[in-house]
């Protein structure tokens, strides 16, 4: 199976990242995990996203807060696709880092989910690998299923 890179722009995003790694470890996927920053470490970010699909990467995820340029600047870099997960942080708590990802110019795409979206950045991650993997997509399916019948039990107890 084709791992998930994940990148944060700092160690203040780990609560958002641990959002997705918690959901890869239930699905069993591969993943490794990295600090890079788009503005404070620009030659290793580039330097593990050229290499990203050599190294059997098939997704890459990237956290990243504030002026967050770090999944644009990682998209560019590779035609694996993209998640940028704007993560929330600074004045403008989050809406600045949901802008600066999502805002991409024609050509080069990323796939932006909700301020702080880490789980749904692993889901759509492991969507993209199961799509030639069955037995990865038996358990999205199962997944799907459990998490419905999670709302339908608090719905059959709900009590106004
Ligand atoms: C971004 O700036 C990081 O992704 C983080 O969300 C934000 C703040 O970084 P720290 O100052 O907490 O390291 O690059």
């Amino acid at each position: 199976m084709k791992k998930v890179g994940i990148i944060m722009g700092s160690d203040s995003d780990l609560p958002v990242v641990e959002k997705a790694t918690a959901i890869l470890k239930e699905l069993n996927i591969p993943y490794e995990a990295h600090i890079y920053s788009a503005h404070r470490t620009p030659v290793e970010a580039r330097d593990f996203t050229v290499k990203a699909r050599e190294n059997d990467f098939g997704v890459l995820l990237c956290f990243a807060g504030m002026a967050a340029h770090l999944a644009g600047a990682v998209a560019a870099g590779t035609t694996l696709p993209v998640i940028g997960v704007p993560c929330k942080g600074g004045a403008m708590d989050g809406l600045d880092a949901l802008l600066s990802t999502v805002m991409m110019p024609s050509g080069i795409p990323v796939a932006t989910v909700a301020i702080g979206g880490g789980a749904n950045a692993a889901l759509l991650a492991a969507q993209i690998i199961a799509v030639e993997d069955k037995e990865l997509a038996n358990k999205l399916n199962a997944k799907r299923a459990a998490d419905a019948a999670k709302v339908l039990t608090k719905d059959a107890a709900l009590n106004i």
